[in-house]
């Protein structure tokens, strides 16, 4: 029964049609179904199938703007169930977040971002096609404890790099610990350019968050002085 919404779910993305996703969101939420479940095993299925068809020239950019608009409707309606958790627990940290300049792929870092926000991180997004200043002078003015780097393209992956960059040049690097994903960036990528983390989804990322948080508060612990 569930596996036949599950495939329908992936079918309204595929087909590019909004209102039937977002039907059946509601269809889901009014059945008990965990919204994470819905989108993980339902939408973003038929978001994989739609970059596949693409790759192939079986669908072009219209389609692909289509299917995105489609899921878009459907994580709008399921997104406000999974926040509501995050709102009576204690702030877990403060996370600026945004796709990478040149890149406006956003599903993925808006899933990140609301499933931070349910886990109690008090998450200030900025978008997509974000310049690394940006990022740094956000991060600056609130305090951030993590910035988090989203890039779609393998050309504009290297645009992470760049906000890394950004905090050194602000003096802000060693306060702020930075994690990236997307779908072409892995760990080693990662790595590669001193990121302090990568999470392959929305919930690794949740609990990459927190590990960076605990590694941060033991650094400062390092840091005080000794009790007399
Ligand atoms: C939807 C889509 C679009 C939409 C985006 C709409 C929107 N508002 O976001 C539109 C139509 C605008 C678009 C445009 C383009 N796209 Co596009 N797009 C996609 C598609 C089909 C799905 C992306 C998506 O939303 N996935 C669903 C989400 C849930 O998954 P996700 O993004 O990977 O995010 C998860 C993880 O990666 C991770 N994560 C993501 N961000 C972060 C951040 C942090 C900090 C962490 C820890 C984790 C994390 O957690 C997320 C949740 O689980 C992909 C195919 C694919 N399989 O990725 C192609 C794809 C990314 N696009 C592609 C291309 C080529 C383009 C265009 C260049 C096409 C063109 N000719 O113009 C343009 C680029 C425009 C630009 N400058 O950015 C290629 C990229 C190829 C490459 N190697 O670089 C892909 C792979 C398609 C393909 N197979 O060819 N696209």
């Amino acid at each position: 029964m569930v596996n036949n919404l599950f495939s329908a779910m992936r079918q309204s993305i595929v087909d590019g049609a909004p209102d039937t996703a977002l039907a059946l969101a509601q269809q889901a939420l009014a059945a008990g179904l965990a919204p994470l479940e819905a989108i993980n095993s339902g939408y973003v299925p038929g978001m994989h199938e739609v970059g596949e068809q693409f790759a192939r020239a079986q669908m072009f950019l219209p389609d692909l703007m289509a299917s995105a608009e489609a899921m878009r409707t459907a994580m709008a309606a399921l997104e406000p169930e999974m926040k509501k958790s995050g709102s009576e627990r204690e702030m877990a940290g403060i996370v600026v977040l945004g796709t990478t300049k040149g890149d406006i792929h956003e599903i993925g870092k808006s899933l990140v971002g609301t499933l931070l926000t349910a886990h109690g991180f008090c998450v200030h997004d900025l978008g997509v096609d974000v310049s690394g200043e940006k990022f740094a002078a956000k991060a600056g003015e609130l305090n951030a404890d993590i910035v988090g780097v989203s890039a779609l393209l393998t050309t504009t992956m290297r645009n992470q790099r760049g906000v890394i960059e950004s905090l050194e040049k602000a003096g802000l690097r060693s306060q702020v610990k930075v994690m990236v994903g997307g779908a072409p960036v892995t760990r080693s990528w990662a790595q590669e350019i001193g990121a302090d983390g990568y999470a392959k989804d929305a919930m690794t990322a949740v609990a990459l968050a927190r590990e960076l948080m605990h590694d941060k508060a033991r650094a400062t612990q390092n840091l005080s002085p000794e009790p007399a």
